[in-house]
C-alpha cells in the first residue's frame, strides 16, 4: 500500500530533497509550506517536482498556531481511510525552522518561536488529530553540542555534553526534549536526528559552502572580481552531503525494533576548516591561494598573481561561535545501515560547478539519486 508522509520546510535545501526521495521511493506527500507573495514554482530547489501527482501543497506557518492546527486537520481528513487500516501510520518530518545560526542572535524571539513553540503546537496537533498513529522525525542538530568538544577534539555522539551557544541552538534543544517526552510520555515513535552540518547545490547561499561556491563561480565565469569576504575561517565542521542525509531522516522512521527507535547522530567523521573549504573551492577552477596577514587583516591570495581573492569582514563574526565539530555516527550505520557516499571534496567540487552552470544562465538536471 502507498505510504503517507508529511513534510515540512519542504522549500528548504533539505525538504526538497527528502520530499523528492519520498516521491521517487512511492510515497504520498503533504507538504507544509508558508505564503509567500511570489509563486512557488519560482523556488528552485522544488521546481523538479512541483507538479507530482502524489505531492500536496497545504499553507503551513509556524508562527500561528491555528495556521499549524488547520494544517495538522486538513492533512487528518485526507488521512482518514488510510488510518482505518491496523499498522498504517502516517510520516512526519519536521524541517521547517528558522535555521540560520548567525541571524538567530538578531531574531531570538521568532527564532524560539518557529523552531520551539512551533514544534510543540505541531506535535500537540498531531496527537489531538492521530493521536498515537503517527511517526515523527524531528531535525535536530550537531549545534546542540556547542563547544563541547573544542578542549578534546573527541568525536560527539549520543552520549555526548549539549552545551547550546546561541539562541538557535537553544531553541533546537527545547524542540528536542519535546520530542523526547513525547516518545516517554505517549509512547509515540518521535526520534531527533542530531545531523551536523551538510551541504548541497541547493544550500542557501547564505551559509558558508555555498557562500564560498557561489563566490568562486561568480569570481570563475567574470560576474564579480571581489574578494569574498567571510567571518571565522577557523571554525571547524563535520560536513556531509545533504543527498546521504535525507536517506537517514527517512530510515529513521522505519525501525520496527523497539530499541532503534531512538535518537541518532548523523555525521561523516571527519572534520574541515571554512579555509580548508577555500582552499578547495579555488582548487576546483585551478586557482591555488596563499594565505597570508592574522586575524582580522589575515586574506588569501591567488598564489601565481598575488590577486586578493578573500578578506575577513568582521560583520560576518557571531557573538559566540561553535570552533569545532566532529561526530561519530557508529550508532546509526550499525542499527539502521545508513552509509555515507560522498566526500568533502566530491561535495565542494559539486556545488563549484553546479554554481558556474547557474552562473551562465544554464539549468543543471539533478542527479539527485544515483
Ligand atoms: P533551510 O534550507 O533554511 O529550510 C528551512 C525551511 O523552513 C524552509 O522551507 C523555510 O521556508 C521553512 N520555514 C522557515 N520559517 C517557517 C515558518 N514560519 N513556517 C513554515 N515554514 C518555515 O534549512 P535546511 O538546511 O534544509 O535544514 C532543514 C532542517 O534541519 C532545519 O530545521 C534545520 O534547522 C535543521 N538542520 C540543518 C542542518 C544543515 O546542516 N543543513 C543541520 C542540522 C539541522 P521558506 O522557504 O518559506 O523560507
Ligand atoms: O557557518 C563560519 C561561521 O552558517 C559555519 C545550519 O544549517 O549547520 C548550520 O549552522 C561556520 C560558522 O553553518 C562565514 O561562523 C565564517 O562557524 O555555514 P554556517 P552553521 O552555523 O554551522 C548546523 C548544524 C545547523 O543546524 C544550522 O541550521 O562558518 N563562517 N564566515 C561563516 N558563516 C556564514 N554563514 N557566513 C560567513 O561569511
Amino acid at each position: 500500500m502507498q505510504k503517507l508522509a508529511i513534510v515540512t520546510g519542504m522549500t528548504g535545501q533539505d525538504g526538497s530533497y527528502l520530499t523528492e526521495y519520498l516521491l521517487n521511493t512511492g510515497y504520498k506527500v503533504y507538504a507544509g509550506v508558508r505564503r509567500i507573495s511570489m509563486p512557488l514554482s519560482s523556488n528552485s530547489n522544488i521546481k523538479k517536482f512541483i507538479n507530482h501527482p502524489n505531492l500536496t501543497i497545504i499553507n503551513l506557518d509556524f508562527l500561528d498556531s491555528s495556521s499549524i492546527q488547520s494544517f495538522v486537520e486538513t492533512v487528518g481528513k485526507y488521512c482518514s481511510g488510510y488510518l482505518k487500516i491496523m499498522d498504517n501510520y502516517i510520516e512526519v518530518y519536521n524541517l521547517a525552522a528558522q535555521s540560520h545560526v548567525g541571524e538567530s542572535f538578531k531574531i531570538p524571539t521568532l527564532t524560539h518561536q518557529i523552531n520551539a513553540v512551533g514544534v510543540i503546537t505541531l506535535l500537540d496537533a498531531l496527537y489531538y488529530v492521530f493521536n498515537k498513529r503517527f511517526k515523527f522525525y524531528q531535525a535536530s542538530t550537531s549545534e546542540l553540542y556547542g563547544n563541547t568538544a573544542f578542549d578534546n577534539k573527541n568525536k560527539l555522539d549520543e552520549q555526548s555534553e549539549f552545551n547550546p551557544a546561541s539562541p538557535y541552538a537553544i531553541s533546537k534543544l527545547s524542540a528536542f526534549l519535546t520530542v523526547k517526552n513525547y516518545r516517554k510520555a505517549h509512547d509515540i515513535h518521535a526520534v531527533n536526528g542530531i545531523l551536523f552540518n551538510h551541504e548541497s547545490p541547493r544550500r542557501g547561499v547564505d551559509f558558508v559552502t555555498r557562500k564560498i561556491t557561489d563566490g568562486v563561480a561568480k569570481y570563475a565565469t567574470g560576474q564579480n572580481q571581489s574578494p569574498i569576504q567571510l567571518g571565522n575561517i577557523r571554525a571547524r565542521r563535520d560536513w556531509g552531503d545533504a543527498r546521504d542525509y535525507v536517506k537517514a531522516m527517512h530510515l529513521m522512521l522505519q525501525p520496527t525494533k523497539e530499541d532503534n527507535v531512538r535518537d541518532y547522530v548523523v555525521a561523516t567523521g571527519e572534520t574541515f576548516s571554512v579555509k580548508d573549504c577555500c582552499n578547495l573551492a579555488f582548487k576546483k577552477i585551478g586557482v591555488t591561494l596563499r594565505w597570508v596577514g592574522t586575524g582580522i587583516h589575515e586574506a588569501a591570495v591567488n598564489n601565481e598573481n598575488n590577486e586578493v581573492m578573500i578578506q575577513i569582514n568582521s560583520k560576518f563574526y557571531r557573538p559566540s561561535d561553535v570552533e569545532y565539530l566532529l561526530g561519530d555516527s557508529s550508532l546509526i550505520q550499525n542499527n539502521l545501515n545508513w552509509k555515507i557516499k560522498h566526500s568533502f571534496r566530491d561535495l565542494v567540487f559539486d556545488m563549484v560547478e553546479h554554481d558556474i552552470e547557474l552562473c551562465k544562465g544554464k539549468e543543471r538536471g539533478w542527479h539527485v539519486f544515483p
